[in-house]
């Protein structure tokens, strides 16, 4: 057992999610599926399945145990357990009825269910959870994929932040890291410049997912990796270049930018970004 986190046998969660029957996937993540379960003790819960070996997938699973078991807050998806069987690993949370905000959003029913009101409640509940990581966890918790996949929603449209597999509790140890961790269109253009990381990196993210609960798009639709490539490389410098900023005037107010303007309008190109050649302005 570690904190609040109880280590689970696997048998009694294969019976748990009917053998891992196909139709009770609620949805697929990087690494492997999540199924639908109900534990003896007739609690719901979700069950995710990592079928991948690798050193990066142990490594998120690991961080999520760890972290996930010293974190309680009600913005912050409960992980209840784990199980590792060989080459199997488990992971047990509480159910969330309502799936993630990128379902709801941008799933078949089309933002139908989001009300202002709804959106208003998520974007404070997804603040509040941040702000928890931020603020009041020791060492800070950088969450490092905030995204709207990785904010789910639970009977009554509570937000709860998940997926810490890439989350990092101190940011300058990763300053040289240059594998690029994160999500193309929520990361911020000081980590895709030189891996600068912070918990303001997060922060960026978030005005992504306020854009996205405002105007209801993806910040960038599927694409292949040539093309989000192409896009960084023409993003970049005139993210980068402060020269230009005197020159930049806001179309709306009217006045010349400061950096953290130029962000703000960052992503909402990004937003508006399409997945062909012809996303240049
Ligand atoms: O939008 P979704 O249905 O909500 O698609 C993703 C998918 O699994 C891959 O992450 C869903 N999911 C993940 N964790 C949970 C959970 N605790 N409860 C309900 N659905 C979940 C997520």
């Amino acid at each position: 057992k570690k904190g609040s986190v109880t280590l689970m046998d696997y048998k009694l969660l294969e019976t748990a999610t009917n053998n891992f029957r196909e139709s009770d996937i609620l949805g697929e993540g990087g690494f492997g599926c999540v199924y639908k379960a109900r534990l003896d003790d007739n609690i719901q819960v979700a069950v995710k399945r990592l079928d991948d070996g690798s050193q990066d997938a142990i490594k998120e699973f690991e961080t999520e145990v760890d972290l996930l078991s010293k974190i309680q807050h009600p913005n912050i998806i409960s992980l209840l357990g784990y199980c590792i069987n060989g080459e199997k690993r488990l992971l047990v949370y509480e159910l969330m009825q309502n799936r993630s905000l990128e379902t709801q959003l941008h799933g078949p029913s089309r933002g139908s269910a989001l009300t202002w009101h709804l959106r208003m409640k998520i974007a404070l509940d997804t603040a509040r959870g941040l702000e928890y990581l931020h603020e009041h966890c020791n060492p800070t918790v950088i969450h490092r994929d905030l995204k709207s996949s990785n904010i789910l929603l639970d009977s009554s449209f509570n937000a709860k932040l998940s997926d810490f597999g890439l989350a990092v509790t101190d940011g300058s140890q990763n300053k040289n890291n240059i594998k690029l961790s994160g999500t193309l269109g929520y990361v911020a253009p000081e980590y895709l410049l030189d891996g600068t990381l912070t918990d303001k990196s997060d922060v960026y993210a978030f005005g992504v997912v306020l854009l996205e609960l405002l105007l209801g798009r993806k910040p960038v639709e599927k694409m292949a990796p040539a093309q989000c490539q192409s896009i960084v490389t023409w993003a970049m410098p005139q993210l980068i270049d402060r020269s230009k900023l005197p020159t930049i005037v806001d179309p709306v107010i009217g006045n010349t930018m400061d950096l953290k303007h130029l962000y703000q309008v960052a992503a909402v190109a990004v937003l508006c970004v399409q997945p062909e050649p012809s996303y240049r302005p």
